[in-house]
């Protein structure tokens, strides 16, 4: 690497910042069951305190994305002082995450049911983490819908659409001027025929309908085999709506698996398409990287540490793309060329410049080795495993 794509790399990974999931912290499972941990966090100041680690780690993730019936079971009122809490363990609140699924009245939908009083409870409690918003000092409202179908014929697709865009826009416009609400798709699970918003396409018509500060999410799980989700990107980007991510990698369906341990020359294609139109535009895309990952058999910290650097690398691998010759490679329809230029990238080491930057920002050259080091999985091992084992033994 020369010294023209070092540099290149450190002011890269300067504006590089990724949200972590307060959920990745807690005892999660499948639904055939959980595998506690002893170390696993429960309450908010748990979830925050390990995220401190991860930014301690990596210095690159001081935002944590919550979750609002998992972390503010009492809404707006728990929120208060999360902000200094979040503060004490040197991060802040992220993205606002309103839960349209757990309850038992959503069992057919929250914003598509049928029900016009379940509609409005899914949405006032929408309206309410716009309020958490702003008590948390939060920008983003991530919105996932579990909605859907599970039998032909069971449901009026297009009232649904219709119900959705009306609540969404009433939500849009309780945001403040500088918010953004995300909307998130996904076209399986929990509902297995039909999903209201099931693709990038419907989350985009949402995303308009509901008004200018909506945007799409892109969860890289939540696609169907063999999609294409770089040109998903490099759609969204053209029509200046794509919000923000959700990373995780899958080898099936949603499997929440480490990021970059299936296929990471996928990720490397979606960052590549980010730095071109970038590279093009001569802006800065607007995009909130998260990581939505919740792990049932990895240490969780470790998890997002391996998680937050294997992300590191690939945006700092494709920066290294040479813009001028790939687009002059396309234009010629030098197919072997232009795909040299994502292959050379991709194979460069960018270790050393990765090293460089974490000195520059004296944290840990090695944030794994220093997390396993550090001491911290063992003193919350002791302080939280009593609690968290009991839960255990009465699931025996
Ligand atoms: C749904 O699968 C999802 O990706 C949504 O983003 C939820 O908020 C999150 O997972 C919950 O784990
Ligand atoms: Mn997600």
């Amino acid at each position: 690497m020369n010294d023209t794509q070092r540099e290149k790399v450190q002011e890269a990974l300067d504006r590089f910042e990724i949200e972590v999931p307060s959920w990745g912290f807690a005892n999660t499972g499948t639904r055939f069951g959980k595998f506690l941990q002893p170390a696993a966090a429960s309450t908010i100041e748990e979830k925050l305190s390990d995220a401190g680690q991860v930014h301690a780690m990596t210095g690159c993730c001081p935002s944590v994305a919550v979750h609002v019936l998992w972390d503010f079971p009492n809404g707006l009122e728990d929120t208060h002082g999360v902000s200094r809490i979040a503060a004490k363990h040197n991060v802040r609140i992220g993205s606002i995450n309103p839960n349209m699924f757990q309850d038992q009245i959503y069992k057919h939908g929250s914003l598509g049911n049928p029900d016009e009083q379940v509609r409005r409870a899914a949405l006032d409690h929408m309206i309410e983490c716009v309020s958490i918003s702003h008590a948390t000092d939060s920008r983003d409202i991530s919105l996932w819908f579990a909605d859907g179908s599970n039998y032909p014929g069971s449901q009026h697709i297009r009232k649904r659409r219709h119900w959705f865009i009306d609540g969404l826009q009433e939500l849009h416009s309780h945001l403040d001027p500088g918010q953004r609400m995300l909307v998130e798709y996904k076209p399986f699970e929990p509902a297995f025929y039909h999903t209201d918003i099931a693709d990038w396409g419907m989350a985009l018509l949402m995303a308009r309908a509901a008004g200018p500060q909506a945007k799409v999410l892109v969860d890289l799980g939540h696609h169907y085999q063999a999609q294409n989700i770089e040109q998903i990107v490099a759609w969204l980007l053209a029509e200046g709506m794509l919000g923000g991510f959700h990373f995780n990698d899958r080898r099936y369906a949603d499997d929440d698996l480490t990021l970059g341990s299936i296929d990471p020359y996928q990720l490397f294609r979606i960052f590549h398409e980010i730095s071109y139109w970038e590279w093009e535009t001569d802006g800065q895309a607007d995009i909130a990287y998260m990581i939505d990952q919740s792990h049932n058999l990895k240490g969780k910290i470790e998890a997002m540490i391996q998680s937050v650097c294997r992300a590191q690398e690939l945006y700092a691998k494709s920066m290294l793309v040479d813009h001028d010759k790939l687009a002059a490679a396309q234009t010629a329809c030098d197919l072997v060329e232009a795909e040299e230029c994502l292959q050379e990238a991709f194979a460069t080491d960018v270790k050393p410049a990765i090293l460089e930057w974490r000195k520059s920002r004296n944290v840990p050259a090695n944030p794994l080795t220093a997390f396993r080091s550090g001491g911290y999985l063992e003193r919350v091992t002791a302080e939280r495993s009593e609690r968290n084992m009991a839960a255990v033994s009465s699931y025996a």
